[in-house]
């Protein structure tokens, strides 16, 4: 690790310094802030004022809105967040993989329907072997949103969940979730991404562990019979389209502005089953599927049927031209298509490298047999750990270095020139940063109006840079104003447990509604019982049914009251209620809380929720609503009495 650059001035103790002076006067107005951003540039009079500028420009006044969306992944807290940038505020959380106290999500019968949607067989014996219906945890690290021609089209929110396999879309007019698909024959959802033209039909995601393929106990120590799946899921149902078995595991994918590949990088060539094995080889792959290909062969039926999916055999040495493996350095990591159109990145993890591939010469890969290794034009020497990369719209891209806590600065072009001999730097700036970065993101950088203004820079420890929390400390979320020639840290935003990647997208393609729409099928099968039950769920309720042990409790909500004022049901019975929020203004949420029964849901202005559990203990029972929504909010509850059993 070398705290020198390649001119031989310590960086590291420079900007050290400055940045703890930041971190000191955090906070304490606009002229102190510039004054150290214009001296951690190191920057002369006139630049200095460019700097002062360009923090200027990173303040969001109380009252003033933010110009970007910015979509954070949560990491094992299982959520994904909504922040604004630049003020990097948190404005929401909406889970999705995990249980969430407020919402009720994972607990409510419209939550559970989603999540147990495409559970598998497996899955289910699980949970019941546990007392539980669905998983109430997720580790999401990726999120990305769907696309048309390149560009955001605010429709659809898609994410990954390694710990239990799944991916979920989250409805951008409503900002929750409507579809989880668990992906059977892989394991590990990790690298995930859209087809980002001409429309986001599919979305990639990667299998990162290696199991038998036919998972049922008989061989632990038959690595041979190991397999990793890639699979194309289908966004307009959320369901499998197809599957590729590939060679050695799969950690991040990215996909081209063409809709002709998708590519993805491997760490574990080696298919090794501890570290020293996984980090033996010299060189591991990126893999390159070829979609046009691959449609076909599932066309022609070459592929194997397994838990309804269809598998094509893309494994090195199938003689097909489903896929192509092209040699990178030891243990690479992100992978990051430019919006030139043109240049994917591979960043290099263990080795100080990113590998620079021009994907228009991807074609020759599948008519020729000329080395995989020709497509690659650059290779850059950037520093210790560099793990993802993101650009600017202006030829250039930054990669987060992990080992070395810094940010490069490098021209693509720059290093295509140096990397066919040119004697010219490709490196433009580096900067320090608290500490050990993972992704990082540009505004608007992963489409093609990618617009160089904004970088966030996703810290995996934050050690000093905050008081002291005990042992587990927060993330530090870095905003770095990337418009100038010079990078300069605009603010550090303490963040739980553990965002991994994020998104940032102008604030005018996405467009949530305020108020539910009354027909939203969040709650379609919840109307279709109330049908059934003779009551009609878009106007006041107060209606109990009974259906033998089970009861159904119909009421609608207005501020401050709920339509019924006590309810009664039987020891032992199960009981559903099901509550209409009748209020239509906007930021009027209900929620309904069943005191010492583990039972609270939102009710968002216009929606129906409803929840189900067992009433297990004779007494009076109060309910509340827990959303502060009157001034007699408070005052907003009822009873619920269990009658002993006869
Ligand atoms: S991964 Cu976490 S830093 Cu899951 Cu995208 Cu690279
Ligand atoms: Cu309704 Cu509080
Ligand atoms: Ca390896």
């Amino acid at each position: 690790m070398s705290d020198t650059d390649k001119k031989g001035i310590s960086r590291r103790g420079l900007f050290g310094a400055t940045a703890t002076g930041a971190a000191m006067l955090g906070g304490m107005g606009l002229p102190r802030l510039s004054m150290v951003a214009a001296g951690a540039a190191g920057l002369t009079g006139v630049a200095a004022t460019s700097a002062v500028a360009q923090a200027a420009n990173a303040q969001v006044e109380p009252g003033q809105l933010d110009e970007y969306y910015g979509f954070w992944s949560s990491g094992q807290t299982g959520e994904m967040r909504i922040l604004g940038l630049p003020s990097m505020r948190e404005l929401m959380r909406v889970p999705v993989f995990n249980r969430c106290s407020a919402t009720g999500w994972g607990l409510t019968n419209e939550s559970k329907r989603i999540m147990q949607e495409t559970m598998t067989e497996k899955t289910k014996k699980q949970l019941a072997a546990n007392g539980k219906t669905v998983h109430d945890n997720g580790d999401l690290h990726h999120v990305h949103m769907s696309y048309t021609e390149g560009k955001y089209d605010g429709q659809y929110l898609f994410m990954n969940d390694k710990a239990n396999t799944r991916v979920a879309r989250v409805r951008c007019d409503i900002m929750k979730c409507d579809k989880i698909l668990e992906i059977p024959n892989a394991k590990a959802i990790h690298g995930m991404r859209p087809q980002k033209w001409p429309r986001s039909d599919y979305l990639f995601c990667n299998g990162e562990d290696e199991a038998p393929l036919i998972n049922d106990g008989s061989t632990m120590n038959d690595v041979s019979t190991y397999t990793n799946i890639f699979t194309a899921v289908d966004t307009a149902t959320m369901r499998v389209a197809w599957q590729v078995m590939v060679s050695g595991n799969l950690d991040n994918t990215d996909s081209d502005y063409e809709g002709k590949w998708a590519f993805s990088t491997s760490y574990n060539s080696e298919m090794g089953m501890n570290l020293a094995d996984m980090t033996a080889a010299e060189m591991d792959h990126v893999v390159v599927f070829n979609i046009a290909e691959i449609e076909k062969g599932i066309a022609a039926g070459d592929f194997q049927e397994l838990n309804g999916c269809k598998i094509i055999d893309g494994r090195k040495g199938s003689n097909k031209n489903y896929t192509r493996y092209i040699p990178v350095a030891n243990n690479p990591h992100g992978c990051n298509m430019a919006p030139d159109k043109k240049h994917l990145c591979i960043n290099g993890k263990l080795s100080p490298t990113v590998t620079v591939f021009d994907v228009t010469k991807m074609d020759a890969l599948f008519t020729s047999d000329i080395d995989p290794r020709s497509v690659v034009v650059a290779e850059p020497e950037l520093g210790l750990g560099p793990l993802h990369t993101a650009f600017d719209g202006r030829g250039n891209a930054y990669t987060t270095l992990f080992l070395d806590s810094q940010v490069v600065k490098w021209n693509i072009e720059d290093a295509i020139a140096a990397y066919s001999g040119a004697s010219v730097d490709p490196i433009k700036d580096k900067i320090d940063v608290q500490y050990q970065p993972g992704h990082l993101k540009s505004t608007m950088g992963e489409t093609l109006e990618a617009d160089g203004r904004y970088l966030v820079c996703l810290c995996k420890f934050s050690k000093d840079r905050f008081l002291n929390v005990g042992p587990l400390k927060p993330e530090n979320d870095q905003l770095i104003d990337i418009s100038g020639d010079k990078m300069v840290l605009l603010h550090d935003g303490p963040n739980f447990a553990e965002p991994h990647d994020a998104i940032s997208v102008l604030a005018s393609r996405v467009n949530p509604l305020s108020v539910w729409n009354r027909q939203d099928p969040m709650w379609a099968e919840t109307r279709k019982q109330a049908e059934a039950d003779g009551v009609n769920i878009d106007d006041y309720m107060d209606t109990v049914i009974r259906d033998g042990n089970k009861v159904r409790v119909y009421m609608s909500s207005q501020a401050p009251a709920f339509a019924l004022e006590s309810f009664t049901v039987t020891e032992g019975d199960e009981v559903t209620v099901i509550i209409t929020n009748l209020d239509d203004i906007d930021d009027l949420t209900h929620g309904f809380t069943m005191g010492n029964h583990g039972v609270a849901m939102e009710i968002g202005p216009q929606a129906t929720s409803s929840v189900t559990f067992v009433a297990a203990n004779p007494g009076v029972y109060w309910y509340y609503c827990q959303w502060f929504c009157h001034a007699l909010h408070m005052e907003m509850r009822g009873r619920m009495f269990v009658e002993p059993k006869a």
